[in-house]
Formats: structure tokens, C-alpha cells, sequence
């Protein structure tokens, strides 16, 4: 800004000149000097369209204005019947060295580097909804092999809410916005998805899941991720084994809290894509490594559940993952729409070495994502789409149709051909050719469930017994609040008849939130997904096995195998709660400290521009308390200075900072005069903050082994320990 009256100031003074190399690279980027049609066409006048007279009508003639405007009317494709709203990056997979015997894919051989794209989505929200929605998420990701496109089309959450793809719509249909009223938007909290999961019992399993910490997570880049079905892996001996698919993210798994995540959605509905934007763009590049667990196809029945049974997941402690390779997500889009909106994952992309199994719900998605690309993206042409094309060469006789880009030469369009020397001709495997699993497959033609579907609740149970005492509360508060949305009592009285089949302090807990009655794990169960001719007997669940089987790894709790030894601190943010009169000096010794380790901070005062520090030095502030919230860090630290916290204890939004962040189980710091406001932030006559888990205090200004401390805290992410303490609400 210029330092000139305003009166002389030049338009350059004021909004800058921006440097010739900006002017270039947008150039790079597509900004061309002179304004053109589609066609190249340079526009002489784009702010008048053509008119009979200067006070006539508009012309049919004026072909520029049809062409803007038709294309503006076109600029909205079909959203995703599901996963609508996502946010996705480049990125590449480098293979690891030792699994060459498992597959012959070659991104799996050793040092193998191919790239990547990876699109992270929720399920039942708009395209405009809230990231921070209660809800699965979708993580698909597109490997760019030089065999071709393989896509990895799975969520965070290992299993399904059903079992079969025929059950799909009816589901979806259930859990997005009720039709008559196109309500709720991006949540289950509503009558038809507890009409569906109260007569559906298959459903029980994922329903905990969803109620779960994993339903909520910190960070797109902080979550697992998971194939869920059954596929398989095939060696260059042609050795066929079933595998699982995981992704674990080298930050840990990490969850925020539900009253947090509603807060967040108000305050920032895009939390989840700013974070893996910034990060991206800051060179924190999000990082998972992909593994598999494996089982021979000579075990295939040996687990008391059928691996082709996508509500149920293989515990790690039965068969462990084994690592496969690195994924780093390293560049954000250049374009949402061209990348991000126009990708198309599609199940059937597959590349020799990869297999399906007959997992009904696979079998049902291959058919599903070929079809729903057709009608999103407009035709049979949409593997043209740059996003979308492969790296590998594409010949084949398929020509012509709705958005044709390639020209293809010659006349022949057709195998087997003699014209063209038979070019092209099929691949033998040992050219890459793709050949599927040799399987001997043998039944009566029918509509039935395998009778080993038929436990809905022992793995319900299992993911129950596996939760810490903080993550089982999570789950009854998320179905309290849940329920709590269904208007229709029947609703909720048969969802706990479900819930009393998994566990019965899980259905008391949350019954008695709902003030209604326990039903007995005897009583009547329902299950109207019969058939119409079919054994009402047959399709009936037992009660879960009641034992205390668990599975370490089903916890995202700090001590969990997932989070063991994970405790960097890396891209936290960090709120400096200060403002004039604060120790200037402690506050950027504590900043460099835990910049040092990767975290970011950002300064809080009661006003924008410069705090002037005690000993007359001045620090530039980030945010006003106002402007931002609590919810949007993951620690907080207040700094001393009597003047500074003097005038912090008196504003509401800075005590309401603190009692948030307690609230929310997040660490929290304070040194000398800070202290106060922690005092002034506690609930009268109820559980200090001070001396609370994870607060972390100095009497003075010396803030190096406070920074220790903290670190140490933020590392533990949430002292979710408080809320067990019966933290007043
Ligand atoms: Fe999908 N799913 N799905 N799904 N799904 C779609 O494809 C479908 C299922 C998943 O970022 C759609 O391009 C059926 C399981 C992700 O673009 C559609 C069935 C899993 C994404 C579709 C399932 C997923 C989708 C909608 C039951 C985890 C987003 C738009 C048989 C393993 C991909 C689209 C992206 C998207 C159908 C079940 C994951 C309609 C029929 C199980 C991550 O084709």
C-alpha cells in the first residue's frame, strides 16, 4: 500500500503491479492475451451482445453471446448419487522391495513408482454440504501403472452396510435427505435410515462404526482406508491368494469430538479440503502406506465368518497386514472441476495380477460405476477426459460417440482383421495381457444368502468389546443424539431391539438416554430382509456370541496398535491465546519450539494488526476471536503478561476459547499470568481445568521445559479421559 494521500494515488499504487513472471506463468496457464471464442476467434466487443438497434432486440445471429451463454447453462454436470462431495490430489505409490511374490502387477514390483490420484469424499451430503458431516469416507484412488488404470475404490471404515449390491439403492434411498422434503442434508439422523437399519439387522455392524470416532476424523490425511471386499492377488506363477486391502496413514488415526465436528461445520464447512489443500501446498505432504492381509484360497472357509461377506472384516490379530508400498500425495489440482469432479473411479478398472472374488456386493459395484460414469459424464468417451486417461496406450476398435476426442485413423475398426496385420491383436499373459482367475464355479441358479452371512452381531460385538471406555461413550452419545432425530417412537424402540442383540450395556445406555425401555437380547428380533418365499428361519441372526474377543486394532485410541509410536506433532495448529501486554518473548520462544517440530501456530488476539508485547516488541496477529474458534485447533496456549491476561479474562469469546478447547479434551498450555484464564474458564464448583489431564502449566515465563510438556500433549492428541470424569456439559 502506497504511503501517498489517497487523493494522488495511481491505480498501480493501489492495487499493485504485478510482476511480469505472474503475467507469464498465467499465461502458461491458459490466460492468452486477447479474449477468443471456443474456436480461436478473437472478441472484438464481450460487453454488448448483437442487437437489432441500439434499443432493439438481441439478434439469434450473435453466435459469441449463444456460445458463452450455452456453455454457461452446461456448466453443472450431475452430482454423484453418492459420494458427491469430495476433494482429491496427485500424488504417487512406490512399491516396496520384498512382495514381488504376491502379485505380477508391475506398480507392486520392487521400487516400482507410479502416479496417483486420490479422491477422499463423504457419502450422503450434496456436493455443498459440510466436510465435517457424521458420515463415512470415501477414499478412491486411481493408479496411473503402465499396465493401465487400477482403481482402489474404498472407504475408511472396513466393512458395509449390507450385503448384497441389490440392497443398495434401498439403502442410499434410506440415508439420504427424505424425498418428500429433501431432509436432512449430509446426516443420518432421520427415520429412514433407522426405518432400514432397524429391518435390516446386516447393518448393525457398520451402524457401530459409523456411531464410532471413525465417523469423525481430524483430518482426511489422519484416516485409515480400506478395500473392504475380498480381492485377490495373483502372482507371476499364476498362485491366486484373497487379500484385504488397507491403508494406513503415517500420522495416526485421529478423531474430533461430534459437539466439535457441528461446530466445525458452521464455522468452516470446508475443514476437511482446506486442511489437505494447505498442508499439501505448506510440503506436509499426506502419506499412507497400503497393505494387505492375506489368506490362501485353501482357507478360505476357516474363519467363523465368510471372507466374502462384506460386513465383516478379518481381525489383524488373526492375519496381519503385510506392506505393500508408499502413497505420497505431493500436488494439489490446478483445476476442481477438470480433476476432482470429472475422475471417474471405476471398479472394473483392473490390471493383470489383481483380482475380484465373488463378494455379491463387488459383483454388483463392477456393473454400477461403468454406468453412473456414462450418465455423469455424458457418454462412452469419458476415459478421454484428461483426469481420467491412461498411460498406458489404448487401441482397440471402439470409435465415435458423444464427445469423441480422439481422431482415429484407417479404415479398420474391427478384430480379427487381416487389413491391418491383425493390429490390435489380444495380449498373451506373458505380453500383460489380463486373464481372470481360473475358478471352478458350480450351483443351482438362485436368489439366496449364503447361510455363512448370517451372524449380524457377533462383529458388532467384537467392535463394541474393542472400543475404550472414552470411544464406547462416544458411540452411545452419537446414537443417543441419532435417535433422539427419529420422530417415530417404533423407529427407536426397534433400533435398541438391535442394539440389545449386540450387547446389553451398549442398548441400556442407550435407551436410558431415550428414556425407553431395555428390550432383552431375547426379544422379538426383526428382520424384514426375507424374501418373500423364503425360511424367515434361515435368514435369522443368533444374539453375538457373548465373549470378550477383541481386536486391538478396531481402536483408534492413542495406546491403539494404529497410533503406536506415532505421536509427531507435525501440521497441528497450535492457538497463542495473547494480546497487548503479553511476554512478547516467551510467546515466540514457544512458537519456534513447536514450529521446530512441524506444528503451526497462529497468534489470537481481541483485535487484527500488531500486539505490543511488555518489553515493547511487537508480534503480528493471525486471528481475532471473533474471526476464528477454538474448534479450528488442536492445542491451545496461553501466554503471560498481567496486562494481556487481565483483558483476555474479561472478553467472553477468549474464556469461551478455553472452555471449548477443555470441552473438546484438547491439550492446553498456560504460563505465569496465563494461568488465570484457564481459573477463569473452569466451571464453577465443578472439575478444574487446572491440575485436568493434559493442562499443562508454569508459574513463570520460562517456557522451554513447558514446550517439552506440551509437545509431549499434543503428540497424545485428546485427553478424552476428561469426559470420563464427568465433565460438566
Ligand atoms: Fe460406491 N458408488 N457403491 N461404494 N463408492 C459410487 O460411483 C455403488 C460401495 C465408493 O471419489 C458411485 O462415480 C454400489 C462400497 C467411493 O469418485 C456409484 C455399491 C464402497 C465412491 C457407486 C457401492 C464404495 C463411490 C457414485 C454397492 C467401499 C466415490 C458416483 C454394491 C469399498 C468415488 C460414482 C469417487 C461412488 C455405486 C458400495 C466406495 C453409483 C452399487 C462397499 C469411495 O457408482
Amino acid at each position: 500500500m502506497s504511503d501517498k494521500p489517497l487523493a494522488k494515488q495511481t491505480h498501480e499504487d493501489v492495487v499493485g503491479n504485478p510482476k511480469t513472471d505472474e503475467l507469464a506463468k498465467n499465461r502458461e496457464d491458459g490466460y492468452g492475451e486477447f479474449l477468443t471464442t471456443n474456436q480461436g476467434l478473437r472478441i472484438n466487443d464481450d460487453q454488448n451482445s448483437l442487437k437489432a438497434g441500439e434499443r432493439g432486440p438481441t439478434l439469434l445471429e450473435d453466435f459469441i453471446l449463444r456460445e458463452k451463454i450455452t456453455h454457461f447453462d452446461h456448466e453443472r454436470i450431475p452430482e454423484r448419487v453418492v459420494h458427491a462431495r469430495g476433494v482429491a490430489a496427485h500424488g504417487y505409490f512406490q512399491a516396496y522391495d520384498d512382495n514381488a511374490n504376491l502379485s505380477r502387477a508391475a506398480f507392486l514390483q520392487p521400487g516400482a513408482v507410479t502416479p496417483v490420484f486420490t479422491r477422499f469424499s463423504t457419502v450422503a451430503g450434496s456436493r455443498g454440504s459440510s466436510d465435517m458431516a457424521r458420515d463415512v469416507r470415501g477414499f478412491a484412488v486411481k493408479f496411473y501403472t503402465e499396465e493401465g488404470i487400477f482403481d482402489l475404490v474404498g472407504n475408511n471404515i472396513p466393512v458395509f452396510f449390507i450385503q448384497d449390491a441389490t440392497k443398495f439403492p434401498d439403502f442410499i434411498h434410506a440415508v439420504k435427505p427424505e424425498p418428500h422434503n429433501e431432509i436432512p442434508q449430509a446426516a443420518s439422523a432421520h427415520d429412514t435410515f433407522y426405518d432400514f437399519i432397524s429391518t435390516n439387522p446386516e447393518t448393525s455392524h457398520m451402524l457401530l462404526w459409523v456411531m464410532s470416532d471413525r465417523g469423525l476424523p481430524r483430518s482426511l490425511r489422519m484416516m485409515e482406508g480400506f478395500g473392504i471386499h475380498a480381492f485377490r492377488l495373483v502372482n507371476a506363477e499364476g498362485k491366486a491368494r484373497f487379500v484385504k486391502f488397507h491403508w494406513k496413514p503415517t500420522l495416526g488415526t485421529h478423531s474430533v469430538a461430534w459437539e466439535e465436528a457441528q461446530q466445525i461445520s458452521g464455522k468452516d464447512p470446508d475443514f476437511h479440503r482446506r486442511d489437505l489443500w494447505n498442508s499439501i501446498e505448506g510440503g506436509a505432504y499426506p502419506e499412507w502406506e497400503l497393505g494387505v492381509q492375506v489368506v490362501e484360497e485353501e482357507d478360505e472357509r476357516k474363519f467363523d465368518f465368510d471372507i466374502l461377506d462384506s460386513t465383516k472384516l478379518i481381525p489383524e490379530e488373526l492375519v496381519p497386514v503385510i506392506k505393500l508400498g508408499k502413497m505420497v500425495l505431493n500436488r494439489n489440482v490446478d483445476n476442481y472441476f477438470a480433476e476432482t469432479e470429472q475422475v471417474a473411479f471405476c471398479l472394473s478398472h483392473i490390471v493383470p495380477g489383481i483380482d475380484f472374488s465373488n463378494d455379491p456386493l463387488l459383483q454388483g459395484r463392477l456393473f454400477s460405476y461403468l454406468d453412473t460414469q456414462l450418465k455423469r459424464l455424458g457418454g462412452p468417451n469419458f476415459h478421454e477426459i484428461p483426469i481420467n486417461r491412461s498411460l498406458a496406450p489404448i487401441h482397440n476398435g471402439q470409435r465415435d460417440g458423444h464427445m469423441r476426442q480422439t481422431i482415429n485413423k484407417g479404415n479398420v475398426a474391427y478384430g480379427v482383421n487381416l487389413l491391418n496385420d491383425n493390429y490390435p491383436r489380444q495380449a498373451k499373459q506373458s505380453q500383460g495381457g489380463f486373464t481372470s482367475t481360473y475358478e471352478r464355479v458350480e450351483g443351482h441358479k438362485i436368489r439366496l444368502r449364503s447361510k455363512s452371512f448370517v451372524d449380524h452381531y457377533s462383529q458388532a460385538k467384537l467392535f463394541w468389546n474393542s472400543q475404550t471406555a472414552a470411544e464406547k461413550m462416544h458411540i452411545v452419545k452419537a446414537l443417543r443424539f441419532e435417535l433422539s432425530h427419529v420422530q417415530k417412537v417404533e423407529v427407536q424402540a426397534r433400533t435398541l431391539v438391535q442394539l440389545a442383540q449386540i450387547d446389553h450395556d451398549l442398548v441400556s445406555r442407550v435407551a436410558e438416554g431415550l428414556g425407553m425401555a431395555v428390550p432383552s437380547a431375547e426379544g422379538v428380533q426383526l428382520n424384514l430382509a426375507v424374501p418373500a418365499d423364503g425360511d424367515a428361519a434361515y435368514y435369522q441372526s443368533a444374539p453375538a456370541k457373548q465373549d470378550d474377543a477383541n481386536s486391538a486394532a478396531l481402536s483408534i485410541s492413542v495406546n491403539s496398535p494404529i497410533n503406536a509410536g506415532k505421536t509427531s506433532i507435525k501440521t497441528r495448529h497450535i492457538a497463542i491465546l495473547a494480546t497487548d501486554g503479553a511476554d512478547v518473548g516467551a510467546i515466540g520462544e514457544l512458537m519456534t519450539t513447536l514450529m521446530a517440530e512441524g506444528a503451526q501456530t497462529a497468534i489470537v488476539a481481541t483485535h487484527l494488526g500488531k500486539l505490543k508485547g511488555t518489553d515493547g516488541q511487537e508480534v503480528l496477529i493471525n486471528w481475532t476471536f471473533q474471526a476464528t474458534s477454538s474448534v479450528l485447533f488442536d492445542a491451545v496456549y496461553v501466554a503471560g503478561g498481567a496486562s494481556s491476561v487481565q483483558k483476555l479474562t474479561q472478553d467472553a469469546d477468549a474464556v469461551r476459547f478455553v472452555n471449548e478447547a477443555f470441552r473438546h479434551c484438547k491439550p492446553i498450555a498456560a504460563s505465569a499470568e496465563g494461568v488465570d484464564l484457564l481459573k477463569a474458564a473452569s466451571y464453577p464448583g465443578a472439575t478444574d481445568i487446572l491440575g485436568a489431564d493434559g493442562v499443562i502449566t508454569s508459574a513463570d515465563n520460562k517456557v522451554a521445559g513447558l514446550a517439552q510438556e506440551f509437545i509431549k500433549a499434543i503428540g497424545y492428541h485428546r485427553f478424552w479421559s476428561r469426559e470420563l470424569k464427568s465433565m460438566p456439559a
